[in-house]
């Protein structure tokens, strides 16, 4: 139950945004959470229910104090804070979380976010972890799947894989017409040809699911047109030697041949046969710069490494964003809680690591008759 103080903290708040909303074009800011990049100002209505989706590579033991040992050179701690003021920015529906290093239970997951974002009733949030990748949700979680596709032993850690978690997100029949499919996954990094061959078994790993999603039998069936996205750090780097991105056309159209669908080409990973749609969300919705890592202390461009693919013959966008604290307005900044430096890792000028992404999609309003 909300508390008085804060159904009024909501009500002065939603005052104050809709009128920001009005003089404001490159923004729109939707009840109490931050929303950036909306696609369509028109839709953002009733006539449609959204869900919000964050993808956030956190790098290892960012999100809690040093109580285990870390990969070497990793830093502990350095989100512990800033992570839950982000949180309570965005206030997402639905988290995929990559790079959990060292590798935490359940049980750590959800107290982290039970503390930072707690839910209205006293409610838990869910949790499902696989490798080093987390879906967690405010929704109930079911078929949930883990796979360990590359056996990558590091130091402290010699039985981890790269991998992907997949679970079908539970949906109230009230607010939605179906459930959703998500998957979640964090690629191999690194040029050389031995990586690039890492990511394209990684990719073709995540279209054998996608074939059996769509196909009665094997070991997942879910209702025929059930939206699914696929969310994470897929380590996409553009303009290295030899690395021509296979993995990610793979995962976008079922094939890795650049031209479009031919006669001949195998059906894409969408319901109706469609490639699926790679969101491309710009730096806080601006339109202008599209990266989700930077550090400006190495000497690599910023790049767009992390995606969010989704099947748009059955999902619409609402807004989508990559959400930079830095160079967000002040006023924002102080209206939704963040600070300036919250947008760096370990809040330091200049190194952000991956930054997150944030998509609100759209469902049709539930039917009388699906109610
Ligand atoms: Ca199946
Ligand atoms: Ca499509």
């Amino acid at each position: 139950m909300r508390s008085w103080r804060s159904v009024v903290h909501g009500l002065v708040l939603g005052l104050v945004l809709g009128l920001t909303a009005l003089e404001a074009t490159e923004f729109l800011v939707e009840s109490d959470r931050l929303t950036l990049g909306s696609t369509d100002l028109t839709r953002q209505s009733t006539a449609t229910r959204t869900l919000r989706i964050m993808s956030w590579n956190v790098k290892a033991g960012s999100l809690f104090p040093a109580t285990m040992p870390n990969p070497e050179g990793e830093e502990a701690g350095a989100r512990v804070g800033r992570f839950g003021r982000v949180l309570r920015a965005l206030r997402p529906d639905v988290l995929c979380l990559q790079e959990i290093w060292p590798l935490r239970e359940n049980t750590a997951i959800l107290e982290l976010l039970n503390r930072e974002l707690p839910l209205s009733k006293g409610q838990d949030w869910h949790v499902h972890r696989a490798v080093d990748v987390v879906i967690a949700s405010r929704y109930p979680l079911k078929q949930k799947r883990g796979d360990r596709v590359i056996h990558f032993p590091l130091p402290e850690m010699p039985e981890f894989h790269y991998g992907q978690a997949l679970c079908l997100v539970d949906l109230p029949e009230e607010d939605f017409d179906t459930d959703l499919f998500l998957i979640t996954a964090h690629f191999r990094s690194r040029s050389g040809e031995a990586n690039i061959r890492m990511r394209e078994r990684h990719a073709e790993s995540i279209l054998e699911r996608l074939e059996d999603l769509r196909s009665a039998g094997g070991d997942i069936d879910v209702p025929v047109r059930t939206p699914i996205v696929i969310a994470g750090d897929f380590n996409v780097y553009h303009g290295n030697v030899g690395d021509d991105l296979n993995h990610l056309r793979l995962l976008i159209s079922g094939n890795t041949h650049d031209d479009s669908r031919g006669e001949s080409s195998p059906p894409g990973p969408d319901w109706d046969g469609s490639e699926l749609i790679d969101l491309s969300p710009s730096i806080n919705g601006q339109g202008k710069a599209f990266y989700t890592w930077r550090n400006d202390t190495l000497p690599y461009p910023p790049g767009a490494l992390d995606r969010i693919l989704y099947t748009d013959s059955v999902l619409g966008v609402e807004a989508a964003f990559v959400l930079d604290a830095e160079s967000l307005s002040s006023d924002l900044r102080k209206r939704f809680g963040i600070l300036r430096s919250d947008g760096a890792f370990a809040g330091r000028q200049g190194e952000y690591d991956h930054l997150p992404m944030i998509v609100d999609f759209s469902f049709a309003e539930p039917t009388s008759e699906n109610r």
